[in-house]
């Protein structure tokens, strides 16, 4: 590191000092804490995704966003060259960045990684980071840190995206890397056509009027509302009412993860609404969940990420052996493409054995999109869902290739068939669906071509399988990291004595499964138990609630 750059460094660090007495940890999906305590952290990110960028030759992201925590919290993802996730090799340099006392301490730990990196800041490529943040009003601030973290490295630049979903921000991470536009009206575009094409290859008197079918969408109140409206303006097809775009306090008895775990209708929704099909986003529009107002008129019938997973993998499942099917009705030019899911442990029970039930490969990983993307990348399609609605569809190169040329092939021997309307429609279907990371707004449009595709009501959806009883709770301890998991979070190893006494408690309820685990996004451990009715599902996740407090020594919340 050259003199000049070291005093760059020491002059723009002095004006970021941490906090006393905190330790940050990049978690599930990166730093996350309340927002007065994260200028540090997001200029010293800031720093890191200007680093990537020299390392990779690339495009980087940085998303200011703490998604579903509440209004106060903020927090910052990085977003990799394809678009996914900051690879994890670098994760423990962003802990050791983010705790550094002081500017001298911090530069040392640069010069340090740069060179274990083999990165030459000598006349390396320009760093470039797109930014964007979602609509907490600390985000203004911290993007500011973010600036200045970046170009705290001689020569980086970057383009501020401004309030843009945390899926839109990693799309335009990949697009700008491939060399497509990566811009909002992009997209837009994108998905707009995909959608566009996926409902012309509906099979014929499959069409429906959707004079009365309305689908109401929540926006919790964050960024996702504001972009469905802004989409809404391109799309026929589909009727779309969104509520809480932006009026009342974000993700506050709202969205996705209010919706999924309270298992309540959300504020703005009534029972006037009963019968209708909703959708409910999170505070930045990574996650979905559908769900519909029962009779009460305040409980509701959820359709979960498990759920959205079942039908994603049936329409792909048909569309895949209709293709296989060649014009010698032997399956000859076909390829045996693998189509894979991956869950974690909060999948819902029922779901797996439907998903095995159709025949499919069924992953667990732990919980973090991180995980599950790296997993459904190994398959030619790979469909992941975290129950909470956290999800997509990857689909490898490959595949898509051979796709795009049985395509041409089909069409000029037999234009038109349904052979060639489903390499059609899964080549819409690649184009649709993020394939850089879950995102609520491509998911829904995907569900939507699908429901019509297949005429059915959110209803018959629900019917694919009945839920077993579940219930989450979450616990405030002294120390969550005490608690230490394995087998994809399904064990605990650590304290010891602990999956013992939930094991003892487990065993006395039919069907019952629990499992507890840190999280990585809020200071709490969760509690997750499963069993045959809604009454032993509540008591075992209470006595395991206990247990945890007994151990660990927390209050519930
Ligand atoms: C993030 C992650 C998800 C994870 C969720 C909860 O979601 O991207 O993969 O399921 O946090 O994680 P934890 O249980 O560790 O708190 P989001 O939507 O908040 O970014």
């Amino acid at each position: 590191m050259n003199h000049e750059q070291r005093s760059l460094l020491l002059h723009s660090a002095s004006r970021f000092p941490l906090p006393p007495g905190v330790k940050f940890s990049y978690g599930t999906a990166g730093f996350r804490a309340d927002a007065a305590m994260l200028e540090s952290t997001v200029f010293r990110v800031g720093i890191l995704a200007a680093l990537r960028s020299i390392k990779t030759g690339s495009t980087i992201g940085l998303m200011i966003t703490a998604s579903h925590n509440k209004v106060s919290d903020n927090g910052i993802k990085v977003a990799d060259p394809s678009g996914g996730m900051l690879t994890q090799g670098w994760e423990p340099f962003a802990d050791a960045l983010a705790n550094s006392p002081d500017p001298d301490t911090l530069i040392q730990l640069l010069e340090d990684f740069v060179k274990e990196e083999n990165i030459t800041l000598d006349g390396a490529p320009t760093a470039h980071v797109l930014l964007g943040r979602d609509t907490r009003p600390s985000g203004m601030l911290l993007v500011e840190a973010a600036k200045q973290g970046i170009t705290s490295m001689m020569g980086a630049i970057f383009t501020d995206m401004g309030v843009v979903t945390t899926p839109q921000l990693h799309w335009m991470v990949r697009a700008k890397n491939k060399g497509i536009e990566a811009s909002e009206r992009n997209y837009f575009d994108q998905l707009l056509t995909s959608f566009r094409c996926l409902l012309d290859y509906i099979p014929q008197g499959n069409s429906v009027s959707n004079e009365d079918d309305i689908l109401i969408v929540d926006g919790a109140d964050g960024v996702g509302g504001e972009k469905i409206e802004k989409l809404k303006t391109g799309l026929s097809g589909l009727r779309i009412d969104v509520r809480n775009s932006g009026g009342g306090e974000l993700n506050e008895g709202v969205g996705a993860d209010f919706v999924q775990k309270e298992k309540v209708v959300p504020r703005g929704f009534g029972p006037a609404d009963i019968g209708i099909r909703c959708a409910s986003l999170d505070g930045d529009a990574d996650r979905l969940v559908y769900f519909s107002i029962l009779p009460d008129g305040n409980k509701i019938s959820l359709v979960d990420g498990d759920k959205i997973l079942s039908l994603f993998a049936l329409f792909l499942k048909e569309q895949l052996s209709i293709l296989n099917v060649a014009e010698d009705g032997k399956g000859n030019n076909s390829y045996q493409a693998s189509l894979g899911v991956v869950q974690t442990a909060y999948a819902n029970g029922a779901s797996t054995d439907y998903l095995k039930q159709l025949g499919l490969e069924v992953v667990f990983t732990p919980t973090g999109v991180k995980y599950l993307h790296e997993k459904a990348a190994e398959f030619d399609i790979g469909i992941y869902f975290e129950a909470n609605g956290h999800g997509t569809v990857l689909f490898s190169e490959t595949f898509l290739s051979w796709l795009d040329i049985r395509n041409h092939e089909l069409s000029s021997i037999s234009k038109g068939s349904e052979q060639q309307k489903a390499a059609l429609r899964l080549l819409a279907t690649s184009q649709l669906i993020n394939q850089a990371v879950g995102d609520a707004l491509s998911g829904l449009l995907l569900v939507e071509a699908i429901l019509q595709h297949k005429r059915w009501s959110i209803f018959r959806w629900n019917e694919l399988y009945q839920d077993l009883p579940s219930r989450q709770l979450k616990v405030k301890v002294v120390d969550r990291n005490a608690v230490v998991t394995a087998n994809a979070e399904t064990v605990v190893v650590s304290p010891i004595g602990v999956q013992e006494a939930i094991d003892n408690e487990t065993a006395k309820y039919p069907q019952g499964r629990c499992f507890i685990r840190p999280s990585g996004t809020e200071d709490v451990v969760r509690v997750y138990a499963e069993a045959l009715t809604q009454e032993s599902a509540d008591s075992l996740a209470h006595s395991v609630l206990s247990i945890v407090d007994r151990f660990l020594g927390g209050s519930s919340n």
